[in-house]
């Protein structure tokens, strides 16, 4: 058989069912062998868009996604959102075509290979027509279970060749690794011990399923719970949830991680976003991090004790073990007298604190809009009101993503799309086209700044042609407006970064999408009205907003820079 139809083979068989892309004459072939065997394939407009849909399906799916490409100018259009995945650790394989060896002079040759490590994906190749089928297993595997963007080269003359075919594929995946029998006996001594523990769990914790263990192992030493804003969603539903903590924290919820006496990093690097710069973290803090890779122990912050683990297995084997630890008895101070039996942090008082005043839209604000623009707290309090709560919501770079990110509920972690490891706008259009393909279960929110709408936007006519009922909200100040907010308050000229009205309803209107203008909260009704019908497109709400100054965590955002 040829090698374009043994890799679609091999890769049907191993479960990939669903290829994003953009279709040249060098992945044509292997593209329309996927499809063969039973692969939905989805055409984007642009190979970012691409790339950045195969990252949201995947992390929604939690397999790897497929992306092809075109050789040369293919693989480089897509490398921002290519980027975006490896740094996320998203699970994508890359079947980039490339240049036979043999065409030293042809315009489409560059180094793949090169290009892969700069990016921080796995570099692979089909090394010869006899090999292509273990070079497709190894690259799929490494996708899957070391959770890394592989880009499997696929030279024109090795697809054009013939190979046999061995047989279905092997599938091997990797058990989660127990943590050692001391270390998880010090952590457990530790939450004993503690008075105000609080865990902290990020996207380890997400990936490993671990949410229901962790609030089990928090119940039993009355943690409080929070996420990084990548695993946003893990403990929704439990009263002793904080939310996100880092810079999106509300008052309330950075108050309680910065008093914490223990603070557990589960699956989670506790970076500069998700401490506040280390300022969430208190000076006599004791700092844990469990995490499966030794490799991420103590990269962004000192520890006291770092656990080597699967997040899941070590929060159930100290939940046994805290069974027999003696409990300290509860800490002084004025949350005695109603505390729960047994529980650290926890007390009657602070689970009604919790209860009202943790979330962002509790917290009382001047309403900015003026009737020419809304107030982006306002419209996305509204829009919270207004949508389905089974929903994903997914969100592209710039000072308003603070709004959508915590203004709006979200069922679950998976209700959270994140594309933030790259910082790049311009993602979160597509990345939310890939989550609606996954679970069309759900309603799919894409959060956008006019700037990064604007540059995504030629992926609004595959919204369109797939007839996804999406909503589209964009954040629209006419400006980047985390530069305006960066560099305006010390007097800098903004003419570089400010920009004409644009009207983005009209030109999304001209997609084919369902489209409004909101300048206050009258103006939403139409999008009631969108979300009555059975809609089978997309509703662009263009808002323009109130921006007077910069969001609460852009500051912080930029002390990073
Ligand atoms: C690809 C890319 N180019 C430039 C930047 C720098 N940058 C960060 S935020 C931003 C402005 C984004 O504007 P917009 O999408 O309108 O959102 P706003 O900040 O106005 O809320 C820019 C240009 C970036 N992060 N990524």
């Amino acid at each position: 058989m040829q090698v374009t139809d043994a890799v679609a083979k091999t890769l049907a068989r191993l479960g990939a069912d669903t290829v994003f892309g953009v279709v040249g004459s060098g992945n044509f072939h292997v593209t329309n062998a996927l499809v063969r065997y039973g692969a939905r394939y989805v055409a984007a407009r642009h190979e970012c868009g691409a790339a950045s849909m195969a990252d949201g399906w995947a992390r929604q799916a939690g397999r790897p996604g497929l992306l092809s490409l075109h050789q040369g100018p293919g693989l480089t259009n897509a490398l921002t959102g290519i980027t975006e995945a490896a740094k996320s650790r998203t699970p994508l394989l890359v079947l980039a075509a490339d240049v036979s060896s043999s065409a030293v002079t042809s315009n489409f040759r560059i180094d793949v290979a090169a290009i892969a490590r700069a990016v921080g994906a796995v570099p692979a190749r089909l090394h010869s027509a006899s090999l292509a089928i273990d070079d497709t297993v190894r690259a799929y595997l490494t996708a899957l279970n070391e959770r890394r963007t592989v880009i499997l080269a696929l030279p024109l003359d090795i697809q054009a060749a013939e190979c046999s075919w061995p047989g279905p594929p092997v599938m091997r995946t990797r058990a989660p690794v127990a943590p050692s029998a001391q270390q998880a006996a010090k952590l457990a001594t530790a939450l004993a011990r503690a008075a105000r523990p609080v865990f902290v769990a990020g996207r380890g914790a997400r990936h490993a399923g671990a949410g229901a263990a962790l609030q089990r192992l928090a119940d039993s030493c009355g943690a409080l719970l929070a996420t990084s804003a990548a695993a946003k969603g893990l403990f929704r539903g439990s009263p002793w949830d904080l939310d996100v903590s880092g810079g999106f924290a509300s008052p309330l919820a950075a108050e309680l991680i910065s008093n914490a006496d223990v603070l557990v990093g589960w699956g989670c690097s506790l970076n500069m976003w998700t401490t506040r710069h280390g300022s969430l973290v208190g000076a006599s803090t004791t700092v844990i991090q469990v995490d499966c890779d030794e490799a991420a122990i103590g990269t962004h912050r000192p520890v006291h004790l770092g656990v080597v683990g699967d997040v899941g297995l070590t929060a159930a084997e100290v939940t046994s073990l805290l069974e027999h630890e003696p409990r300290m008895p509860a800490a002084t101070g004025e949350e005695l007298d109603d505390r729960l039996p047994g529980t650290g942090y926890r007390s009657a008082g602070l689970r009604d604190r919790i209860a009202s005043q943790v979330r962002w839209r509790d917290v009382p604000y001047d309403d900015e809009g003026d009737g020419q623009r809304i107030d982006p707290r306002t419209l996305t309090i509204a829009l919270d009101d207004m949508l389905p709560s089974e929903r994903i919501v997914a969100i592209d770079s710039g000072n308003f993503m603070g709004y959508p990110s915590m203004f709006l509920a979200v069922p679950d972690s998976d209700g959270f799309c994140f594309t933030q490891a790259y910082q790049s706008i311009g993602l979160g259009l597509a990345s939310a086209i890939g989550s609606a393909i996954a679970r069309p279960d759900r309603l799919v929110v894409a959060a956008l700044g006019d700037g990064g709408a604007l540059m995504g936007i030629s992926e609004l006519e595959t919204a369109v042609r797939l007839g996804l009922p999406m909503v589209i909200v964009i954040y629209d100040d006419e400006a980047y407006g985390a530069e305006v907010h960066h560099f305006g308050p010390d007097g800098h000229p903004l003419g570089t970064v400010t920009f004409p009205p644009a009207d983005l309803a009209a030109i999304a209107g001209g997609f084919g999408c369902a489209a409004v203008t909101v300048r206050g909260p009258g103006d939403l009704g139409q999008v009631r009205d969108w979300l009555e019908t059975t809609p089978s497109r997309p509703i662009v709400i263009d808002a323009k907003v109130a921006s007077t100054h910069g969001s609460w965590w852009l500051e912080e955002a930029f002390r990073g820079h």
